[in-house]
């Protein structure tokens, strides 16, 4: 019979695997055992030390499942890997191989995927130079068929491959900035929604835009940036869902992702979402790798702290966790605002507290003459800006507020129309 799982072991030397249960999970492994070698230091050769390889080996020869993976809860060096893979006979991942096969699985975009092959090359690098290293002492001769030429060429042949991804990334970054300066031009404000993986960001676009992005339990089901228009009473505003944080994620993973994350960097406001129905002890850690993830990405707009899934704690608990946050100090003086993407409480306060910190409107006023050429320029400045008055008599005059980044391109095109900028 066919099965409708993959099945896994983990295997750790602390015992803070719920995280990697959870990302085995989302790649589709049933963990159906889980070895722990409480030690402070891996092993030098095989990670969890001989014993522990042999335990694990008679494990799988003797178990009625199928086991199809070992994962370690942690980061293997190569010649630990190869160690391993010799002497269990399937194939080890570590974590960040495992956080990188479900990249793979999620990238839906070619941008995404061109970040998760980049990732995934610069990952296996050290691992095709030990493979080369073992294959040359006669360790191993089944890899490339040992021949030095073909070995060589395949490590070429990576570096080849990696060259041509950055230089289309590169392209697609082009894209991008010309689609970010449109924006800007075209007066919206941009709002981004960040967050560990699985806090809500999605559910919450989804909620404030009426749109229908994937959302699911499993963890990293956005690695594509999704952007959507909304108004905030009045205000054009362009929000954006994220790819989620994740601890200990080696920086050559992040900078892959570099582009899609600058969203967050270039946003007026960061929503950044938690999910406060977690255990206080693994909510803080989220939250702190969260913060610190946003200072990497040199934040500088305001942060509002969006406290997600209340629906699943009581009143009394989320009062507890807002203090015990607090008291650690770590939010400084974020605005932290209680919410539900699932019931839509609090969402209006949540609106609120974004419309009071965005950049403060300012006041325009000018006058036109009336033609053609000036009637599409004022169905555009309807469009952008929140209007307050227009009279017409010989001239067109039209006074309100506008996006302080627009209101250099009104007075410029007002000039360029023979027209008169009064304020
Ligand atoms: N009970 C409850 N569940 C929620 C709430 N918001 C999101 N969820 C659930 O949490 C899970 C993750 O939600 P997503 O919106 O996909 O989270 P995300 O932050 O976009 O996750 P990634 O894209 O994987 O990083 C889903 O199962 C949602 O249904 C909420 O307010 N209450
Ligand atoms: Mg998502």
């Amino acid at each position: 019979m066919k099965k409708n799982h993959k099945n896994a072991i983990v295997v750790s030397l602390n015992e803070d695997i719920s995280e990697t249960l959870e990302l085995a999970l989302s790649l589709g492994y049933k963990t159906v055992k889980t070895f722990f070698q409480l030690r402070d230091k891996p092993d030098v050769n095989s990670y969890i030390g001989s014993g522990k390889v042999e335990e694990i080996k008679e494990f799988i020869e003797n178990s009625n499942d199928d086991i199809d993976l070992v994962i370690i809860n942690g980061e293997i060096k190569p010649s630990q890997w190869f160690i391993l893979e010799k002497e269990l006979n399937i194939d080890v991942y570590d974590r960040v191989r495992l956080i990188l096969a479900i990249f793979e699985q999620r990238a839906d975009r070619r941008e995404a995927r061109l970040q998760v092959k980049l990732a995934q090359l610069q990952y296996e690098r050290p691992f095709v130079r030990e493979l080369i290293h073992r294959a040359r002492a006669g360790e191993h001769p089944g890899f490339m068929a040992g021949g030095e030429y073909q070995v060589d060429d395949y490590y070429e042949m990576i570096k080849k491959q990696m060259k041509k991804i950055k230089n289309e990334l590169e392209s697609i970054r082009g894209e991008r900035e010309l689609r970010r300066r449109h924006r800007h031009t075209g007066g919206f404000y941009l709002v981004s929604l960040a967050g560990y993986t699985n806090a809500g960001k999605s559910s919450l676009l989804n909620l404030l835009s009426n749109e229908k992005v994937k959302v699911e339990g499993k963890l990293f089901s956005t690695l594509s940036t999704t952007t959507r228009k909304i108004k905030n009473k009045d205000l054009p505003i362009l929000l954006t869902d994220t790819v989620g944080f994740i601890q200990d994620l080696p920086a050559f993973i992040i900078n892959a992702f570099h582009s899609t994350l600058e969203e967050i960097e270039v946003a007026d406001v960061v929503i950044l979402i938690v999910d406060i129905s977690e255990n206080i002890d693994t909510m803080v850690k989220k939250l702190k790798v969260s913060l610190d993830e946003l200072i990497d990405l040199d934040v500088n707009s305001p942060i509002i702290i969006a406290l997600n899934k209340t629906d699943l704690l009581s009143q009394q608990e989320l009062l507890k966790k807002i203090e015990h946050i607090q008291k650690l100090g770590i939010v400084n003086d974020k605005k932290m605002i209680p919410v539900s993407a699932k019931t839509g409480y609090n969402i209006n306060m949540l609106l609120e507290t974004i419309y009071n910190v965005l950049p403060h409107l300012i006041g325009f006023k000018i006058k036109l003459p009336v033609n053609n050429e000036t009637q599409s320029f004022i169905s555009w400045i309807y469009e952008k800006t929140r209007v307050h008055e227009v009279s017409y008599n010989d001239f067109v005059t039209i006074s309100g507020e506008c996006n302080i980044r627009i209101h250099g391109i009104i007075c410029s095109k007002c000039k360029e129309f023979k027209g008169l900028v009064i304020q």
